[in-house]
């Protein structure tokens, strides 16, 4: 009896170990999220109709536009300035490794050329280009990846129905069919996805618009996986990651944070993670916000990210002529040279061993672990355990030695004296193996 028992035990560890684990990730999409979380920059772009009125990508559902007014203005929209060259040179010099643009936001405006509407740029637009298409190819010249953001939420379409928390004001009948909808979304997935060549993945938003609505998710990522294996599937649904997803991404919050209201579960997987944050305080152009972060506060986001694990989404709101704003131009240009400099201690690092501080935040590569002090005043500063024995410390930049002491307590260094404006001084500590 004992020892049946046992051989049901031992055959049932065996074939478990034998069978593929349910939910596997297959090895292309492990290696593009290991690809993910080593590129720790990336440029968000709103750009849409919605960018000629300089008010931000809700004023449709903010100004309470019609649907036949908001279509006169997606005729008229014709950013003959676009370059789609000059954009990804932007991007290329501010350090991102990838880019994320809305390929259609919640005004159901397709910024691609879709065959399953006229709704979109190419046919609606005196423009007729598909800008798209133009940045899929100058990604893939530049070595950048290109995201689609998605959004799942449409105040235009006929079928986003019943309809969810916005878009009431739009003025659609109280009718439309949500299976036929859900076909719609899929079949621009599939144009998105087989019309580009590889992208990066799709970023989606707007499911919170009708939480509980049934959205086949399963359904739309399998055919998103089968289409492109490596695609990552990155949702912005503001709850715990879901079968099949590939990051978490957090809206103006760092990973566990939740200044914004929109996390009630703030849980953290172990997902590859990334944050999203406006410049100023728009997504799409806003003609009279102003009010941009400095240089110096946007590096210490970036720093703060990579000490929680996290990539860093930067966006930008380009003008309806194609023009990108000069704020955003500076800034972006001034992070990248930052960037080539104390991008090792960024890029392909993971969280590292003492998590975000006021003062700063740690990042660790193997062995090596970088203290990111972005505001301490002393010259000396205590960490607690980091993760090993401290062989060697050093200024990142100059080289100059950095005195350690370490005990059972933890780390206490002796920087040199702050030579002023730097944004971030780095402290690289060799731990013994
Ligand atoms: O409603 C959108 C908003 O317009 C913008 O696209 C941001 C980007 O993270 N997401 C939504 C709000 O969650």
């Amino acid at each position: 009896m004992i020892v049946s028992a046992t051989r049901t035990i031992v055959l049932a560890l065996l074939l478990a170990r034998a069978a593929p684990a349910q939910n596997a990730v297959p090895a292309e999409r492990v290696a593009a999220r290991e690809w993910f979380r080593d590129a720790r920059f990336g440029m968000f772009i709103h750009w849409g109709v919605y960018s000629q009125l300089g008010a931000g990508e809700w004023v449709m559902e903010q100004r309470g536009i019609p649907i036949p007014t908001y279509e006169w203005l997606a005729s008229a929209f014709n950013p003959v300035k676009f370059d789609a060259r000059e954009w990804v040179s932007l991007a290329k010099a501010a350090g991102v490794g990838y880019i994320t643009i809305t390929a259609r936001h919640h005004d159901g405006f397709s910024m691609f050329a879709s065959k399953v509407t006229s709704y979109d740029i190419v046919d609606w637009t005196p423009f007729k280009r598909d800008p798209m298409a133009e940045l899929a190819a100058e990604c893939r010249r530049q070595g950048i990846k290109l995201f689609f953001y998605y959004s799942q939420l449409d105040w235009h379409h006929t079928d986003y129905f019943p309809r969810g928390n916005t878009g009431a004001k739009a003025g659609r009948a109280d009718t439309g069919d949500w299976t036929r909808y859900l076909e719609f979304m899929d079949k621009q997935l599939t144009e998105l996805l087989t019309g580009y060549g590889p992208i990066g993945g799709i970023w989606f938003d707007g499911m919170w618009d009708k939480p509980s609505a049934e959205w086949q998710l399963p359904r739309t990522y399998d055919l998103i996986h089968r289409l492109q294996p490596s695609a990552l599937i990155v949702p912005n649904h503001h709850k715990a990651p879901m079968a099949g997803e590939d990051v978490q991404t957090f809206e103006q919050d760092l990973p566990g944070a939740n200044t914004t209201g929109y996390r009630k579960d703030a849980t953290v997987s172990d997902l590859p993670l990334e944050t999203s944050l406006t410049m100023n305080g728009a997504w799409g152009f806003n003609i009279t916000d102003k009010n941009f972060k400095s240089t110096r506060e946007l590096i210490g986001y970036i720093v703060r990210a990579a000490g929680h694990g996290a990539n860093l989404l930067l966006n930008i709101g380009p003008r309806p002529d194609g023009t990108i704003q000069p704020e955003a131009v500076e800034r972006l240009r001034e992070i990248g040279r930052w960037l080539s400099t104390y991008g090792p201690s960024i890029y392909a690092t993971r969280a590292g061993p003492v998590s975000p501080r006021d003062w700063g935040a740690t990042t660790r590569r193997g062995d090596t672990v970088f203290v990111h002090v972005l505001k301490w005043p002393d010259r000396v500063l205590s960490l607690p355990d980091v993760g090993g024995r401290v062989v060697r410390g050093r200024m990142f930049v100059s080289g100059e030695t950095v005195a350690v002491t370490q005990d059972g307590a933890g780390v206490t260094l002796t920087l040199p004296a702050s030579v002023g404006a730097e944004p971030d001084r780095v402290i690289v500590l060799t731990l013994s193996r």
